[in-house]
């Protein structure tokens, strides 16, 4: 569904022209100055699979194939020199990539998919007592009223029109209306790929729901099909909040843009974009504060923030990715009406559905923000990223117990 990852590939002159920039006029000087980290394009599958071999092996491009588990140097930025060794992260081929979602899916699963079965195989007829156990299961798995009411209505005419009297037919026409709601708002992000200039995504969300996180798990997407990665610290509220950012950079050998704490954000944007359209990066990723419960208004500042890149690069920036954690349930979609108001969001991340029994807000989400969900996040690890995909996610929710 999401061509992020293939959409601009560079041509075989466009990175023999970077590389042959990259050895006539070496970065001077610069705290942090890195060229594009940019590699043949490889195929978007690879980046699920496995790191590419020839990613890792190509000069102009340094992954840390060890990601997540060493400690990291969070000043690494100002030395982008630092190699990587190779060699030592051979990636082991994982696990097919259904398996892994609903293996991370499975607390859902337990609290729904298994109960929606202990349900139907346990009733002999459908029934107002069905149903009404039926709607229990799905306001706790977190489908929301709108949902849980759309879901009942056409549960009850489709037994009604076709005369079903199993309960196990239930399930299935569950399965369908859940992917069809889910998929009436999906949306390929392609449209908004500039053709030229970087492709900037600013990512908001209150604290604690896995911006920065996401911003390191996507880069490591876009760098695997060959993209250059500039990444912005726009969250000077808190030291932490950049010094974790650059963790991220450091783990994906990409360039961070960031000021001291307490810097003005729009003026840590405004260099950044004049670094990202000046060095021609692919993509820009722009990290944003999250804090909801001071005076300092944070709407006004991801307005300022907006407008900011807006006037460097017209028609930026061209995502604004909403983080939502899954485990805050409903409030999670009150927060992106906040968000959706001050700056228009245009696509969702959802992250620690690995985490939750709760998994259900995805149709939630689908039904009342009518934004489509571009990422689901399935863990805290580098590629514990997925581009969501209904049928494969309703699929891998609806497994049936081993
Ligand atoms: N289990 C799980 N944890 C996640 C996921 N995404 C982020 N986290 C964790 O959530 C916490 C907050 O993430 P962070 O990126 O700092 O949030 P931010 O404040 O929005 O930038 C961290 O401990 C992350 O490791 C996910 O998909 N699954
Ligand atoms: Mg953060």
């Amino acid at each position: 569904m999401l061509g992020w990852f293939n959409k601009k590939k560079k041509s075989t002159s466009d990175s023999a022209q970077q590389q042959e920039l990259q050895k006539t006029a070496p970065d001077s000087g610069e705290t942090g100055a890195e060229k594009p980290a940019s590699t043949e394009p490889v195929p978007e599958k690879a980046y699920v699979e496995a790191i590419p071999d020839k990613a890792l092996h190509d000069d102009t491009c340094r992954h840390n194939t060890e990601p997540d588990s060493k400690p990291i140097d969070t000043h690494a930025e100002e030395d982008p020199s630092k190699e990587q060794d190779p060699g030592a992260g051979q990636v082991k081929k994982s696990k097919s990539i259904l398996t892994k979602l609903s293996e991370r899916l499975v607390r859902t699963r337990d609290s729904f998919t298994h109960r929606l079965d202990e349900l139907f195989l346990g009733k002999k007829e459908i029934d107002a007592d069905l149903f009404d156990s039926l709607e229990e299961i799905l306001v706790t798995a977190d489908l929301g009223i709108h949902t849980t009411r759309d879901l009942l209505e056409f549960a009850r005419r489709r037994v009604k029109r076709d005369a079903l009297s199993d309960p196990i037919a239930l399930k299935e026409l569950l399965k369908e209306r859940i992917t069809s709601i889910i998929v009436a708002h999906e949306q390929p992000a392609e449209r908004a790929f500039p053709d030229n200039g970087p492709f900037v995504i600013m990512v908001v969300g209150v604290n604690g729901v896995g911006k920065t996180t996401t911003i390191g798990k996507i880069t490591r997407k876009f760098l695997n099909s060959g993209q250059s990665v500039l990444l912005v610290a726009a969250d000077t509220f808190r030291a932490a909040a950049s010094s974790q950012l650059k963790i991220w950079g450091e783990r994906n050998n990409v360039r961070v843009v960031a000021q001291h704490e307490g810097a003005d954000p729009s003026s840590v944007v405004f260099d950044a974009m004049t670094t990202a359209v000046r060095k021609q990066y692919d993509i820009v990723l722009i990290d944003t504060a999250g804090r909801l419960h001071t005076k300092v208004n944070l709407m006004e500042e991801l307005k300022k923030i907006k407008r900011v890149i807006g006037k460097q690069l017209d028609g930026a920036p061209h995502e604004i990715l909403l983080v939502i954690d899954a485990t805050t349930g409903q409030n999670g979609i009150s927060q992106a009406k906040l968000f959706n108001e001050a700056v228009g969001i245009t696509g969702i991340a959802l992250t620690k559905l690995d985490g939750t029994a709760k998994g259900g807000i995805v149709a939630n989400i689908a039904q009342e923000l009518k934004t489509p969900i571009r990422f689901i996040g399935i863990g805290e690890q580098i590629d514990d990223l997925k581009d969501f995909d209904a049928d494969e996610f309703v699929s891998a929710l609806f497994e049936p117990r081993q």
